[in-house]
């Protein structure tokens, strides 16, 4: 009877492992989410595109003023163009990097990869976005 109990037991723990690796996100689902992220901010790129524009005209309109070079407001303007080149950089990156082959094995593998390209393609929109509140920021003072 115990050693019944004990294979039991054994049976069960086995049967809710699987049901447990069944019931998982499947690997297209998390793609979908992280392609998901993805293309909520890459139309973000015209955006900072635009400002980097306007940031641009902004100095030009200051390097030709009479009143003398504002120097402080000449740094700030090129640091939020670093701010906007350093996003835009991120999401070319990403994009590059993306290495769909690597969804194609071994199931764990896969969505383990997916992890970490959503931690990735996260930090990429929240470098976007703030780069664009900055600059708007700036340019709307
Ligand atoms: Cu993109």
């Amino acid at each position: 009877m115990n050693r019944f109990k004990t294979y039991l037991g054994v049976f069960l723990l086995g049967a809710s492992v699987l049901v447990g690796c069944e019931s998982g996100p499947s690997v297209a689902d998390k793609r979908a989410e992280v392609m998901a992220i993805h293309d909520e901010v890459m139309p973000k790129m015209d955006d900072i595109h635009k400002l980097t524009k306007e940031l641009d005209s902004m100095r030009e309109s200051l390097s030709a003023s009479a009143e003398g070079v504002d120097s402080v407001a000449l740094g700030e303007i090129a640091d939020l163009k670093t701010q906007l080149k350093s996003a835009d950089d991120a999401m070319m990156d990403w994009m590059h990097k993306f290495d769909a082959s690597k969804l194609t094995g071994d199931k764990a593998t896969a969505l383990e990869y997916l992890d970490s390209e959503m931690v990735s393609v996260q930090a990429v929109k929240v470098e976007m976005l703030k780069a664009i509140e900055d600059a708007k920021a700036y340019l709307a003072k």
